[in-house]
């Protein structure tokens, strides 16, 4: 494990709780060997924070003889390399840290490629006249152009290979949403877990499968997205997914480089956000999880509310139902103890085939294999032969059966009954009734 100095940079007049930071840098697997604060009005444009400190900085790494700094914010390229000059020793800032976790945790190709873009990504942000790490790549290579300056040629290098992992990307994903439609032909729909880093979704995922991937105590032990069969309830299987977690300010171009992996959420039918009730900043990481589902375009899913680790509460104590306002569907368990589990089960099937109603079809000559698809899915009451040979069926159907009834609009007819009361129900503008 190696040593690290850490410095914790606020803003005055701002509340900042370093906690989360150092569970990043625990996260990393660094060890703390000091920890100096700085309080700023603002960040100085040259070295981020004043001469003074720089130099209590300096002292405190020759003292520890240390080599690494891991701060607290992001720095700009300049700021960067000032304090690295002063200082005498590598500076990690908030973003390269957490891509650093995230390049520890990746096992897939796709994520391998994701965190490499993502890091290639920051590199060039980084990159100036000092930058010497790539260069030396390079002499050895001799691969620069005619009448390129260094710089230049380090630029092109990493656009270069910044095209081809994106065009890798794009490949990996024309597979995934290949096998997405596979998936939706077996009628499955997709679950996904979301939330906050540490809430608990991977320990919530395997008590909901029955599997053990791996829930640990570190920030962002999850990074490769897991789809796994649930069952819940008779006859009742949906896909659940397993997702990476998010952070306050997660960097712009993780967010990016992901945005395959958190397709996965996107274009799920439902989504469980779960939170550490015990969290004293609850609210605050509810809200950022909220913001990023907007950026990715996940707002208009519906959503459960999880909130995980009720066990850690006091016995009596306060629980969510009296505090939050919000109208959400809420549901609180403990992932460890299993407490809360089945009204879980039982909100996602509410919530995802939604009431039944009956209704009557009539098939059109093409309509044999739509009938085949209400039996496999037991949804048919009646079946009667029409004046005029049309197959008549009566069925009961929920909220999903009815998105895939839409797919087949073409080939059936609803016939009006007497039951008008459950047809209005049946909300039939959504699948087009033909009148
Ligand atoms: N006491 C208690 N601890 C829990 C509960 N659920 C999860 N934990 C613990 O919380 C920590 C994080 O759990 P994970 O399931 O890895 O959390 P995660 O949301 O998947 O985290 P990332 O993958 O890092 O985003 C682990 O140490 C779990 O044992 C719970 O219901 N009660
Ligand atoms: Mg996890």
């Amino acid at each position: 494990m190696k040593t690290v100095g850490v410095l914790v940079v606020s803003f005055k007049g701002r509340r900042h709780d370093p906690d989360e930071f150092y569970e990043l840098v625990r996260s990393a697997d660094f060890q703390i060997k000091f920890s100096c604060s700085a309080a700023v009005d603002k960040p100085d444009v040259r070295t981020y924070v004043r001469s003074g400190k720089l130099q209590e900085l300096k002292d405190l790494i020759a003292l520890n003889s240390l080599s690494l700094l891991i701060i607290n914010r992001d720095i700009s390229s300049s700021q960067h390399r000032n304090i690295q000059r002063q200082l005498c020793c590598q500076i990690i800032d908030r973003t390269g840290l957490i891509l650093n976790i995230f390049a520890q945790r990746a096992r897939s190709f796709e994520g391998r490629v994701q965190v490499e873009l993502a890091q290639l990504d920051y590199l060039k942000s980084k990159l100036t006249r000092e930058w010497t790490h790539l260069e030396r790549q390079r002499g050895g290579l001799g691969l620069r152009g005619p009448g390129e300056t260094q710089l230049e040629t380090d630029r092109r290098l990493l656009g270069l290979r910044i095209k081809q992992l994106t065009g890798r990307l794009k490949k990996i994903k024309l597979r995934r949403s290949l096998a997405g439609g596979l998936r939706k032909k077996k009628g499955l729909p997709t679950v996904a877990l979301v939330g906050y880093t540490n809430a608990g979704k991977s320990t919530l995922f395997n008590a909901l499968t029955q599997s053990e991937v791996e829930a640990k105590d570190l920030m962002f032990a999850t990074l490769d997205p897991t789809i796994r069969a649930m069952e819940i309830g008779i006859d009742k299987r949906v896909l659940l997914a397993d997702t990476v977690g998010f952070i306050e300010n997660l960097p712009p171009t993780l967010i990016e480089a992901f945005a395959a992996t958190l397709e996965e959420t996107t274009k799920s039918q439902l989504i469980l956000h779960v939170v550490d009730i015990a969290d004293p900043e609850l609210y605050e990481r509810i809200n950022e999880v909220d913001k990023i589902l907007k950026m990715i375009g996940a707002d208009n899913v519906p959503t459960i509310m999880v909130y995980n680790k009720i066990d850690l509460l006091a016995k009596g104590a306060i629980k969510i139902n009296s505090l939050a306002l919000d109208k959400t569907v809420r549901v609180e368990v403990s992932a460890t103890t299993k407490e809360g589990i089945k009204a879980l089960k039982k909100a996602i099937v509410k919530n995802l085939y939604g009431a039944k109603n009956r209704i009557t079809v009539r098939l059109r000559a093409t309509g044999g294999k739509l009938r085949s698809v209400f039996y496999e899915r037991g949804v048919v009451l009646n079946e009667s032969v029409g004046t005029n040979g049309d197959i008549v069926l009566t069925l009961e159907v929920d909220r999903f059966d009815k998105q895939l009834m839409l797919k087949y609009k073409d080939i059936y007819d609803l016939v009006p009954t007497d039951e008008l009361s459950s047809y209005e129900n049946f909300d039939v503008g959504n699948i087009g009734l033909k009148n």
